[in-house]
């Protein structure tokens, strides 16, 4: 059971560094017709390579980025978010349940999800692992290891799952989807009236900004730390790594914990610095109350049985 994480993350660590070798390696593709004017790259993308070029990013290095195989537009990641969103403001509530659960039964049944005894076992081989770096994130951020340790068996059940998606693909099929057409077949089973349809387009337009600030965070994180972006595994909405941070946060709060000059997230010693970097620079500091804690976690994630249970599984560690 304890190979369990290493084996995964030892592959995946050499595929990204094999994508990162071989998207260093490979001839940037010739473009004389503008960043989509090559071949092998979908026309659904030129809008978004265009803005990409026009903010500052090499138009060579973009037009390699979008011709990777494999790299599809999906719409249906901003259709399910839209549909989430619709059904949370104009659909009716469900109906209460009739019995109120167990909340003894209710809070093992949390416990258990998340932390069956082979995962503890793990959890504790990572803390055997990198007890250098999770003392130093102590003596230096102030954080305690069963509270980072808490996040990674959250975020990922300690590597063992990180996500299904390309964050590149996600966050540039979300960029790319800004009208009620590409989104109404998730929308079908309800009456979407105009004003409604129109409060659709307007939240489309928040979310594909937001995704477009992230998909430029992404790019500039891989860069910076030679990984091919368009390679990254993530979280339908972009986020990654062991830590399970959206690009922005990476970016800004990755730090690299084993020395050796690149943030990788999907190295523990990374991920672990950084959970520690990004509590400390949101307000975590010795000696808060079990409130203050729950306010700091929830800068990471804002729902509060998340925080909780943060808390609760810290404290059986
Ligand atoms: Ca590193």
């Amino acid at each position: 059971m304890h190979t369990s994480l290493r084996q995964p993350l030892a592959a995946l660590i050499l595929i990204l560094l094999c994508a990162a070798v071989l998207g260093a390696a490979a001839p940037a593709l010739a473009s004389t017709g503008g960043p989509a004017g090559g071949t092998g790259v979908d026309p659904v993308w030129t809008p978004l390579m265009r803005q990409l070029v026009a903010d500052g990013f090499d138009a060579r290095d973009i037009q390699r980025m979008f011709a990777t195989p494999g790299l599809t537009y999906g719409p249906e990641f901003m259709g399910k978010k839209m549909r989430a969103l619709y059904i949370s403001k104009y659909a009716p509530a469900m109906p209460a349940p009739k019995a109120e659960v167990d909340p003894r039964r209710r809070k093992r049944s949390i416990y258990d999800a998340h932390i069956p005894p082979e995962r503890l076992a793990t959890v504790r081989y990572l803390y055997w692992e990198n007890q250098e770096v999770l003392h130093r994130v102590e003596r230096e951020y102030g954080v305690p290891r069963e509270i980072i340790l808490a996040f990674m068996v959250i975020e990922t059940r300690v590597g063992d799952y990180l996500g299904e998606q390309k964050a590149f693909r996600s966050l540039a099929s979300m960029a790319a989807t800004r009208t009620y057409p590409a989104v109404a077949s998730h929308l079908k089973q309800f009456q979407v009236t105009d004003p409604q349809r129109q409060w659709v387009e307007q939240r489309m337009n928040e979310k594909a900004n937001w995704a477009y600030t992230q998909l430029k965070a992404l790019i500039k994180y891989a860069t910076a730390n030679r990984m091919d972006p368009v390679r990254i595994p993530g979280s339908i909405y972009g986020a990654f790594g062991l830590c399970q941070f959206i690009p922005t946060s990476a970016l800004e709060r990755g730090k690299d914990g084993d020395g050796d000059g690149v943030v990788n997230l999907f190295v523990p010693a990374d991920a672990i610095m950084s959970i520690g970097n990004f509590l400390r620079v949101v307000g975590w500091k010795p000696g808060l109350s079990r409130a203050g804690k729950l306010a700091v976690i929830k800068r990471y994630n804002q729902d509060d049985a998340y925080a909780r249970m943060v808390l609760e599984i810290a404290a059986r560690l």
